[in-house]
């Protein structure tokens, strides 16, 4: 009796230290260990750096310190002092990226890659953030961690056709995804509302279909010129995010059919105008030379082409002699099939640019070559699409409605944003997804490159809504992609989580608060 007391007076003793025996890092690392005794960061530590490739990591390593902390951290690239962050490009080690920190031999980030190091430089950040400054040092807790993602797609996604945000919004996205080690930034800039991309080839695209967003019809056009563009995948690019451009297609083209009705295969009564012609030969000439010049902007290699719910405006397809010819001469049975043999001539000509095609999951079964594609599964209540995706081998990005669609609001008694058939998404039912709440045979999981959360923006109008729907729930979905669900607990997530809602205040970002949620 005595030593089960004594037994349970010691756990109640470890409680409130719990937290602290995890470190302070989202997504969590899949491997750590404390030590002791910290090591203090004061204003004259010195990043040191193996190797001139990572250059560019030790100054943004030194911008970060400099900008959040005042601290002027010299760069050496010669051998340093103990006192150092050391920057070591390694190729025995075989993790994403290993950090060490001890309080006489300093700080290393060690990896084999570029990447991995970014990935380590961004884990010692938060751990400074969370590190109380005191007499001019931050004290780094002596963390030993090994750490790599669980998926390879970490995904985001914002539409910018809906409702246009702007070149400043955007780099701030794309630095708290830097921030929780989220690397794909999929920008879905053309839809029926507003074409947000300048073509040069055709530049009534960004002029008349740059005009209007889902609140007004007639607002001035806005568009991204190719110099931003090209700013902004730089911005990507040195926070290792990939930037994959949306180019929706043969739907959801109102605003392209605007500017250049010539090439518009007609609507329905609800959605005028929304498709593209897919029995012109011009059309496919027109939409080539306009991804000609995505893939001039965009390093990745990889143009998404949408897909999506070609049915809502297609009515004119049936009625239109040109489509029927095309049927006829390709032996297309129905309008699926129009779909179809329109996504794989546009797929053809992403080849011939040496470009993957990606598209929604609508093509599972349109016959795309599988080592060239990947297709996103975002239709929750239609199951037997990841099915059909599985079984015909496609790469998958799982982006399912509930619970991945951050303009579903996160709380029911929210009065403004989306809630469909009373489903919402929550921050604990974002954090506790996982490839175990779906049909995903073992044989089949290497197909599975990772997950994305998607924020449309019918219903986002401003700013302060864009954060509200994305904050914190974009943590959440760090977790979902780069912690091992073995190791994920929501209880622990909010200790952590809660230490960042500061930080978002600091940044000026209206963020919705789980723990205080009736303020809202
Ligand atoms: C479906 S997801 C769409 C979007 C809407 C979204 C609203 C997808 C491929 N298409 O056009 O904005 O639902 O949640």
């Amino acid at each position: 009796m005595k030593t089960y007391s004594f037994f349970l007076l010691s756990i109640l003793i470890c409680l409130p230290s719990f937290g602290q025996n995890r470190p302070e890092i989202i997504p969590l690392p899949t491997s750590y260990d404390k030590g002791e005794v910290p090591f203090p960061i004061t204003a004259t530590t010195k990043i040191q750096y193996s190797n001139k490739l990572l250059q560019e990591e030790a100054y943004f390593l030194q911008k970060m310190f400099l900008s959040q902390k005042a601290f002027p951290l010299g760069i050496e690239t010669s051998e340093g002092s103990a006192s150092d962050i050391h920057l070591v490009l390694s190729e025995s080690v075989s993790d994403d990226y290993q950090l060490s920190i001890h309080p006489s031999r300093g700080i290393t980030i060690s990896s084999a890659t570029e990447t991995g190091i970014f990935h380590g430089i961004i884990s010692l950040l938060q751990l400074a953030d969370q590190a109380p400054l005191s007499e001019g040092r931050i004290n780094i807790p002596s963390w030993q961690i090994s750490d790599r993602p669980a998926y390879r797609w970490r995904g985001f996604m914002l539409d910018e056709s809906r409702h246009f945000f702007g070149m400043e919004k955007v780099k701030s996205l794309l630095d708290w995804m830097a921030y929780y080690k989220l690397n794909k930034f999929h920008w879905h800039l053309t839809d029926a509302q507003g074409w947000r991309i300048a073509i040069n080839g055709y530049p009534k695209l960004a002029l008349i279909g740059g005009i209007g967003d889902n609140s007004d019809p007639n607002a001035p056009a806005r568009y991204y010129t190719q110099a931003e563009i090209k700013e902004i995948v730089r911005y990507a690019a040195e926070r290792k995010i990939d930037i994959i451009p949306e180019i929706d297609m043969p739907g959801h083209a109102t605003a392209a059919n605007r500017a250049y009705p010539e090439f518009s295969g007609g609507g329905s009564e609800k959605y005028p105008a929304f498709t593209f012609h897919p029995a012109k030969e011009e059309t496919y000439a027109y939409l080539s030379t306009i991804l000609r010049e995505a893939d001039a902007l965009f390093p990745e290699q990889m143009i998404h082409l949408g897909g999506d719910e070609v049915s809502f405006g297609n009515q004119q397809w049936k009625t239109d002699p040109h489509v029927q010819q095309l049927m006829d001469s390709q032996g297309l049975e129905d309008l699926k099939a129009v779909e179809d043999y329109f996504m794989k001539r546009m797929a053809d000509s992403l080849f011939a640019l040496n470009n993957t095609i990606l598209a929604w999951d609508e093509m599972a079964d349109a016959g795309l070559p599988t080592d060239r594609s990947v297709l996103f599964w975002w239709r929750h209540d239609q199951p037997q699409q990841l099915q059909k995706l599985l079984e015909n081998n496609i790469q998958t990005v799982i982006c399912p409605r509930i619970p991945l669609y951050f303009d579903f609001v996160q709380q029911d008694n929210d009065r403004y944003g989306r809630k469909w058939g009373g489903n919402f998404n929550p921050l604990q039912r974002v954090y506790e997804f996982s490839l175990s709440q779906l049909e995903v045979p073992a044989s089949k999981r290497s197909l599975i490159l990772g997950f994305q959360a998607n924020l449309w923006t019918e219903t986002v109008t401003h700013e302060a809504r864009l954060d509200y729907l994305t904050f914190p729930r974009l943590a959440a979905l760090a977790e979902v992609a780069w912690t091992p669900t073995s190791q994920k607990d929501f209880g622990d997530f909010s200790n952590r989580l809660k230490k960042h809602l500061p930080l978002y205040q600091q940044a000026g970002i209206y963020f919705f608060d789980p723990f205080d949620a009736d303020k809202h």
